[in-house]
Order: structure tokens, then C-alpha cells, then sequence
């Protein structure tokens, strides 16, 4: 089920750091890089959510594991500006290696570019940036296939039925995002019997979600299926379907697998999830940074495993479901 499409992935890590406890140490570090610095900080794409907590807990145990700390700097929104700001808090106290997840693919790479000059070793971990070349290792999703398998999935559950199917994107430059609803729509080529309607942005915003899907609704009587390209837009989806009281009449098929969307799966508000590994994709982040640092070999480009969950497999699947604290 699981596979490591270019290498081998482990465990991962996001925020709530009194959650997960221990690990943190304050930006204590020595500077530049100097010999000694054992500091790792992992700068998610926003506070409190469970794919990025899933990520800090793989990383923070991995961190510990190899005699390194780890602290978490999390933006409080997905927001390049406010994402920035975390960048460059780091200023002169620069950690030894830093894990990132782009919120945006091009705003963030003159601040990573700046903490880069100063020695420190950078992991993307989930997005990246167009020009990568500032980071020794990225390690993500393959988001396409998650699209490809989101829209086969969907297609599978029309059976035949024909007619109209709306996908949500987050927000513009979201790489990963991005990469999903090109795969679904690529994909969704291959079944004559279903349309994909234009890509609609939310912000990643669970209520404009909501807004779309009801908007989508009046204007295409015909809509069979949604693919939510993340856990915000699945969110919203949802809350869209309720309303109309069209649950499970349109068929669901969401990105990620945090508690609520697992939840939403075992109650019918969704029918299928494509799971990530955001433990390892945090946990195999922390081992690149760590080879760059000690001299080892570095990976360059990784790509962590996603599974198809649905109600009837979910049970036999749980070790992907996402966590809210490690
Ligand atoms: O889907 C994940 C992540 O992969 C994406 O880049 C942003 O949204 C999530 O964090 C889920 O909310």
C-alpha cells in the first residue's frame, strides 16, 4: 500500500509544541552554523493543524533520536507574510538546519535565500519553491498521483453516471495544492462521462469552501462529485453538501486524513481520503538536514507515500490517520 516512490521516508512533525511536549529548546543556538550548533526549527505552513503537527511529531522524535533539538516556529495563518516573519525572526541566531514548508512558491524565496546565505542547511518539507536550488533536500507527496488517484477514485464512484465535477484549489502558489488539481483534471480527461469545472480558489478558507460548493450546486444541477485538494477545502466541501442536504448524493474525495475528515469519511460526509505521511516526511526531513550538516549524503528530491482510504478500508488503515498531539 505504502510505497516510497524515490526513497525511503520515515516520521514528521507540525507545532503544538506544549502538546508534544519536550524536544524544544529556544533559539540558543551558536550562529552560523558554527561547529556545535545541534538546532534544528521546523517552520510549518500554519499553527494547529493536524497534517503539520503530524509532521513536527515525526520530526521532533527523529531530531532527539540523532542527539539534536528541534523547535517549532508556526505562522498563525497559511500566509507568505505572516510566514515571513517567522523566517525572519531566525535573524542573527541562525539554527544549523532549517525544515520549511513554503506557503507560497515564489514570495518566500528571498527570506529563505537570506537564512541560506547564513550557513544554515535548508529542508523543504510538503511545498517548495519554483527555484528549489536554495534547499539541499525536498521531500513531499507525489500530489500529482494524489490528484490522478483522487480522480480515478471519484470516477469509480460515478459508475457511469455522467455529468459535472468541481475541484478546489487553496490559494495561488501553494505548490502541492497545485500539483493536485492538475493531476485530477489531467486525469479526469481519460472518463468521457465526467467534466471538470473551472478550479476554484478558497483561500484555504473552510467557510469559502462552503460558498463554492453552494454556489457549484445552483448552477450545475448536474454535479456527480468534488475533489477537495486539502483538509480545509474537504472541510468546507463538506459543510457545503450538508447544507444542500446533498451529502453523499455528490460524491467527496478529500486530501489528507485528519481527525475530522476521518470522522467525516466513517459518517458518509466524505467517500474516499488520499492520505499522506507527514510524519515522514518530517522525520526524513530532519535525516537530510542532519546528513548535510555532518557531510554525509544528501537526497536531493524524495517522495513520501499517500494511501487511498476509503469507509471500508479506513479501519485497516488507521496508522495514517493524522494526529492533533504526538
Ligand atoms: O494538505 C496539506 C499539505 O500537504 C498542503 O501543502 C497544505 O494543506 C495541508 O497542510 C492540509 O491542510
Amino acid at each position: 500500500m505504502k510505497k516510497y516512490l524515490a526513497a525511503g521516508v520515515s516520521a514528521a512533525a507540525a507545532l503544538l509544541l506544549a502538546a508534544c511536549g519536550s524536544g524544544q529548546v529556544g533559539q540558543s543556538g551558536s550562529g552560523d552554523s558554527a561547529p556545535g550548533n545541534k538546532n534544528l526549527v521546523l517552520i510549518p505552513g500554519v499553527q494547529a493543524e493536524p497534517f503539520y503537527i503530524s509532521m513536527q511529531c515525526g520530526a521532533q522524535a527523529e531530531a532527539r533520536k540523532l542527539g539534536y533539538t528541534l523547535t517549532t516556529q508556526a505562522p498563525q495563518q497559511f500566509d507568505a507574510a505572516l510566514q515571513t516573519e517567522k523566517v525572519n525572526a531566525l535573524g542573527s541566531n541562525p539554527p544549523a538546519g532549517l525544515l520549511i514548508a513554503p506557503t507560497d512558491d515564489t514570495a518566500m524565496l528571498a527570506p529563505i535565500q537570506q537564512v541560506a546565505n547564513r550557513g544554515t542547511k535548508i529542508v523543504q518539507v510538503d511545498t517548495s519553491l519554483k527555484d528549489s536550488s536554495v534547499a539541499v533536500s525536498s521531500i513531499s507527496s507525489d500530489n500529482t498521483q494524489g490528484g490522478q488517484l483522487a480522480a480515478d477514485t471519484l470516477a469509480r464512484l460515478a459508475g457511469g453516471r455522467s455529468g459535472s465535477v468541481l475541484v478546489l484549489d487553496t490559494k495561488a502558489g501553494t505548490s502541492t495544492t497545485a500539483a493536485r488539481a492538475a493531476g485530477f483534471t489531467g486525469q479526469l480527461k481519460k472518463y468521457p462521462n465526467l467534466k471538470a469545472l473551472d478550479v476554484q480558489f478558497t483561500n484555504n478558507e473552510p467557510e469559502q469552501a462552503a460558498a463554492k460548493v453552494t454556489a457549484a450546486l445552483a448552477a450545475n444541477p448536474d454535479l456527480v462529485g468534488i475533489f477537495a485538494t486539502n483538509l480545509n477545502t474537504g472541510e468546507g466541501a463538506a459543510t457545503g453538501l450538508r447544507n444542500a442536504g446533498r451529502t453523499g448524493q455528490v460524491n467527496l474525495a478529500g486530501f489528507d486524513a485528519s481527525p475530522s475528515e476521518v470522522e467525516g469519511l466513517r459518517n458518509g460526509e466524505y467517500q474516499a481520503l488520499i492520505a499522506q505521511d507527514p510524519g515522514a516526511i518530517g522525520q526524513q526531513g530532519v535525516d537530510q538536514a542532519v546528513n548535510a550538516l555532518e557531510g554525509k549524503p544528501v537526497t536531493a528530491k524524495i517522495t513520501a507515500g499517500l494511501n487511498s482510504i476509503t469507509k471500508a478500508n479506513m479501519d485497516a488503515n488507521s496508522q495514517y490517520f493524522y494526529k492533533q498531539s504526538c
